[in-house]
């Protein structure tokens, strides 16, 4: 089958951001779309979105965050190479490394890069007459990914409410993805009439669908959720346990490590001290960029002293980069990776990185960033690279449930499993 048209344009994330979609038309008449994701916290070795700050493209009521420079790569470069070729995804992100060959795609844009290799792997799904998840595994069980789920939000993604920027939970002990989001969904509502209770206002809801409860310690931050985890009739640590995205990088200033609500500043040495500490005291079993996206060392020292069960993830040191990755395997300094398409710029490149993480005993964590939309591709990619963990924020926002909603679907329609990824 062969590709008949491509088209870049504009469209509204989540947060009101405008972002790329692309969509590609095939010759046996269909069309199929793909919308990018972009981060609120992001990592400075990210592959480059092209937004129009300054210069002839740049709209003043988009305060110079439109992406017209991207769709115009799409339309004007991109396009024309594509119309008439066999719809085939390898091929696509070919073309688009030899039209930008920089690192970071930041002549296309990787916003235009990322939608267009998207559209092109959805596409060639249906030329297969196949989902995307069974696209990339046709055959035997699909591993639905076990969720992460954010309960409290803080740092970039709720103003500073708590210093760190996510409190997510785990459901180790369900047996099935649907009973997992069902435990998830009590938990996130009772959390939200304990804190309703105590007086805070939780109907306004942060970034990723998360309570901007504001709390002074991660301790507290942490018995809280485990109170509400309990108030469900749920073991905390047995059944539901607890995991963080420190995104610390956010808060390294000047070689310290400065917690503005604690009022409270470490260095990189008393940092490990602290982190070890929060996980050995709480039912803790992930913990995501502990230390920022250059301080490699204090990485490594802590993976050194961990508890050995624990996921030392790392989202801002490794941003889906083959060559950061491939130093953290070589210096040990973390354990697992998260995986962000939007982090890397074309789809064939993120699935490499996540096969050379597993190829080395990295686990992998499949990732949506903070500003989404409706799209629920990233649902079939965690499930059809077998990544055995997804993370989308919390259940509430449809731009969350449209990947919830998705894995519901997967695990009824196709057949799969449902595994415990930290045994
Ligand atoms: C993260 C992501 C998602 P952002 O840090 O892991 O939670 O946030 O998309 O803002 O980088
Ligand atoms: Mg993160």
């Amino acid at each position: 089958m062969k590709i008949s048209k491509v088209l870049g344009y504009q469209v509204l994330d989540s947060r009101g951001r405008p972002t790329v979609a692309a969509s590609i038309s095939l010759t046996d008449g269909t069309t199929h779309t793909a919308r990018v994701p972009s981060g609120a916290s992001t990592g400075v070795h990210e592959a480059k979105e092209l937004r129009d700050i300054g210069g002839e493209y740049s709209e003043v009521f988009y305060a110079g965050l439109s992406v017209w420079q991207a769709v115009e790569n799409i339309n004007r470069v991109i396009a024309p190479c594509l119309v008439e070729e066999l719809i085939d995804l390898a091929a696509v992100d070919n073309l688009l490394v030899d039209l930008d060959p920089s690192a970071d795609h930041a002549k296309l844009g990787a916003n235009a890069t990322l939608a267009v290799s998207l559209a092109a792997s959805i596409a060639a799904a249906h030329s297969q007459n196949r989902s995307l998840a069974r696209y990339f595994q046709p055959e035997s069980e699909l591993n639905i990914p076990m969720p992460m789920v954010n309960i409290l939000s803080g740092g970039a993604h709720a103003n500073e409410a708590m210093d760190i920027q996510d409190l997510l939970i785990v459901p180790i002990g369900a047996t099935s993805f649907t009973q997992a989001l069902s435990w998830i969904v009590a938990i996130r509502e009772t959390a939200a009439e304990l804190g309703r209770m105590s007086g805070f206002v939780t109907n306004l809801i942060a970034d990723e669908g998360g309570l901007a409860i504001p709390f002074d310690s991660v301790e507290k931050a942490c018995q809280f959720v485990i109170n509400a985890i309990e108030a469900c009739g749920l073991k905390a640590g047995d059944q539901v346990s607890l995991a963080l995205d420190v995104a610390s990088t956010q808060f390294f200033q000047n070689g310290v490590y400065n917690l503005r609500n604690a009022k409270k500043i470490f260095s990189s040495e008393q940092f490990v001290t602290y982190i070890n500490d929060l996980v050995s005291n709480y039912p803790i079993v992930s913990i995501e960029d502990p230390f920022a996206e250059d301080d490699w060392i204090t990485w490594q020292k802590f993976v050194q002293i961990a508890p050995k069960k624990l996921q030392v993830l790392g989202d801002d040191l490794l941003t889906t980069n083959l060559t950061r990755l491939n130093r953290a395997i070589d210096e040990k300094s973390a354990n697992s990776i998260l995986i962000k398409a939007n982090q890397n710029g074309l789809v064939t490149s993120t699935l490499n990185v996540l096969k050379q993480a597993k190829a080395n005993n990295f686990k992998t964590v499949v990732s949506a960033r903070s500003r989404e939309n409706e799209d629920s591709w990233l649902a079939d990619l965690a499930t059809g690279w077998a990544a055995g963990q997804i993370k989308v924020g919390s259940t509430h926002g449809s731009e969350r449930n449209s990947k919830w909603n998705r894995l519901l679907e997967l695990e009824v329609i196709e057949e799969t499993k449902f595994l415990n990824p930290y045994i």
